[in-house]
């Protein structure tokens, strides 16, 4: 009871606003239900403490059973190299699709051929140890048709290894991984061009070209720089295509976030960069640390480049070829008008393009304001060559004062926007740990309620990103934003010194900002996270064929079907045949000789949604799982003499326990 009157509430408010809520959501069940409280509900609220914002809160995220959620979340897994898929406004976690990192109840990665080499290809190009096990995801980015998700493809990029993923979703499966060439490390990635026509991947740090190219810090300025590259995509074939793909070379700055132009800067891209101070530490020798070194000046640039013209000078060959892949020289940028840059207020991080693609909003991390750029206005300048001098590399900067449409004081530590479909942009706000509203000028609000402070909502706590419902695409829905917070201190039970992330979900359709929920990430770190409509997925329920291949996305001609199961030996590789349906494998028992090359080629030949078989061989770290109509292969050599039980690692059946079977390995005489 005192919690009710500390908050001055009162039981009388609690009836109103669950009658209230009731009497709302009551329209939509029968009418003899109509406006009745369940019986207890008051005092359900009163035993766990809830107040009447609660109750309205847990009724705004409570999906039923049996109903679905109306936005799917695609949120980075952070240093687990996944992707995590979210139900809003239910946050429930849907799936974990593992990506760049071994993910075992996929069996990805775990004696599939086909995840194998998915995997392989993304290892590093130089050294003895290629293998990479582990990814720093950032930036999923869905892909987009006229500058809308489609809900076709998705894409993530690794940061520590410069990498690009491809998930189809179709089946929420991961379809390729490019090591991207040159690049050692990236942070402007993914994001897609408006058609999808190219995944950019901005670099991070500067390093040689290709980073295998030693050369000393002493030469940094010389011979270090940075990189964009743009992946063209095959929506055709669902897979990056690197015969088209480009390189623009870039001065040694440490090139930060990048976004796509659309509508009207269509064709452009725009990316951030710290460190034009070329800062490289040596706190050894009595040098500023880095992060000081970096710091020391109060503008950095923004890079504004024409992909569009760099697609005409790569047809035209005026280009390096370096580690296979097409490279714009950085005196090629400049003199073919490729590049141009805009001085942008201390230690810039987010840059975000508004929906009608006119504003550029970039948010510096030490400045207490978003700077929003007018597109119209850089192009002007660029063609009357309205330029303040050229950086020392001779690229061409922009007047900061011509071609800047508004700054707006936000809080301190702004990084990342969003917009809805009211013409309001939502900021994270890192060091205060707020989301701040904010209105946008014309077109989007008449003149007096432009570029204004609305409100701001705390978050708990140091905000990175935030998503709203597809709210960085050419129509934002508005209704839910997420915050994306790196720490969560006294928010969950705690559970060691490793605390979860905390995604909270707030509603934005009312007057006021409305926090309606927390949700606890295990894993880390998320960064971005992309927020589609639901109903634009059309995901297969199962396989669309028995024998289907998810790594060519068809029909396998070696795919084992019922009846033409068979064990045949040749030299010395053993090759089976195997058929999966509930509750048994068959062939079940599979006899080689020690050192002998065993193929496995596996249907799960079932039909029926849900009955996904898997394959375990124990002792032999194999392990798959089989989605209805999936054929899978399995290569390995029977080094390990003895007797090795095979089983389905799914509770497939009420006999699941006894599909099994056996593979034995006779030793060598
Ligand atoms: Cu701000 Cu990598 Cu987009 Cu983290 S980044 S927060
Ligand atoms: Cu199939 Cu258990």
């Amino acid at each position: 009871m005192g919690k009710w009157k500390k908050l001055g509430i009162g039981g009388l408010g609690i009836v109103v606003t669950l009658s209230l809520l009731f009497f709302f959501t009551g329209t939509l069940q029968t009418k003899s239900q109509q406006g009745k409280l369940p019986k207890g509900a008051e005092e359900i609220a009163r035993a766990r403490g809830l107040s009447p914002q609660d109750i309205e809160a847990a009724l705004k995220t409570y999906v039923p059973t049996g109903k679905y959620d109306e936005y799917i979340m695609f949120s980075s897994g952070g240093h687990s190299g996944q992707i995590l898929v979210i139900g809003v406004p239910s946050m429930r976690l849907l799936k974990v699709i593992g990506v760049f990192t071994p993910e075992p109840w996929q069996g990805f990665g775990f004696g599939s051929k086909e995840s194998g080499d998915i995997l392989k290809a993304g290892y590093m190009p130089v050294g003895k140890d290629r293998t990479l096990t582990w990814a720093d995801t950032h930036h999923p980015a869905l892909s987009e048709t006229n500058g809308d998700y489609d809900g076709q493809y998705l894409f993530i990029n690794d940061k520590a290894n410069s990498r690009i993923a491809v998930i189809d979703l179709r089946d929420f499966e991961t379809k390729q991984i490019v090591k991207t060439p040159n690049m050692i490390s990236d942070h402007g990635a993914t994001f897609v061009t408006p058609n999808t026509e190219y995944v950019i991947e901005g670099g991070q740090y500067a390093a040689p070209i290709p980073f295998s190219n030693y050369a000393p810090l002493e030469e940094y300025k010389e011979k270090y720089r940075g990189l964009i590259t743009f992946h063209a995509f095959d929506r055709k074939k669902g897979r990056i295509d690197e015969s088209r793909s480009f390189q623009i070379e870039l001065p040694p700055y440490w090139q930060d976030l990048c976004d796509a132009g659309k509508k009207e800067s269509y064709g452009w891209a725009f990316c951030n960069s710290l460190n034009t101070e070329m800062a490289t530490g040596g706190i050894e020798e009595g040098k500023p640390p880095i992060e000081a070194g970096a710091s020391q000046r109060d503008m950095d640039y923004l890079h504004v480049i024409n992909w569009k013209k760099a697609e005409e000078v790569v047809r035209a060959g005026k280009v390096k070829e370096i580690s296979g892949i097409k490279v714009i020289p950085l005196e090629t940028a400049v003199s073919e008008g490729i590049l141009y840059f805009i001085p942008e207020p201390k230690s810039p991080h987010g840059v975000d393009v508004a929906p009608r693609g006119d504003y550029i909003v970039v948010s510096g991390k030490l400045d207490t304001h978003t700077t929003i750029y007018s597109f119209k206005k850089i192009q002007n300048a660029i063609k009357a060559k309205n330029f303040e001098g050229k950086d020392p590399y001779g690229v061409p900067i922009l007047n900061f004062n011509d071609v800047v449409e508004a700054q707006v004081e936000i809080g301190l530590g702004p990084l990342h926007t969003q917009f809805d479909d009211k013409g309001n942009a939502y900021t994270s706000v890192f060091i205060e740990s707020t989301i701040a509203k904010w209105t946008l000028g014309e077109p989007y609000n008449p003149k007096e309620k432009a570029w204004k402070l609305v409100e701001k909502i705390p978050v708990h706590y140091n905000v990175g990103h935030l998503v709203c419902a597809e709210g960085d695409t050419v129509s934002p829905d508005g209704k839910y934003c997420v915050s994306l917070n790196k720490w969560s201190i006294d928010r969950f039970t705690p559970v060691g010194p490793l605390h979860p992330q905390n995604f909270q979900l707030i509603d934005i359709t009312g007057e006021k900002m409305q926090l309606l929920y927390d949700m606890p990430i295990g894993i880390g770190e998320p960064h971005y996270v992309q927020m589609i409509k639901a109903d634009k997925l059309s995901p297969w329920l199962v396989y669309p064929e028995v024998g289907f291949n998810p790594a060519t996305m068809s029909k396998s001609d070696t795919a084992p079907l019922p009846g033409k199961e068979k064990i045949e030996r040749k030299g010395d590789t053993v090759e089976v045949w195997m058929t999966a349906i509930r509750s048994h494998f068959n062939p079940e028992r599979i006899k080689v000789k020690e050192g002998d090359k065993v193929v496995l080629h596996i249907t799960n030949i079932e039909r029926a949604r849900d009955a996904t078989h898997g394959f375990a061989i124990d002792g032999y770290n194999i392990n798959l799982s089989l989605e209805p109509g999936e054929t899978s292969t399995v290569e390995f050599v029977a080094d390990k003499p003895g007797v090795y039980p095979f089983y389905c690692t799914e509770f497939c059946s009420a006999l699941h326990l006894e599909m099994a079977g056996y593979l034995l390995v006779e030793p060598k005489k």
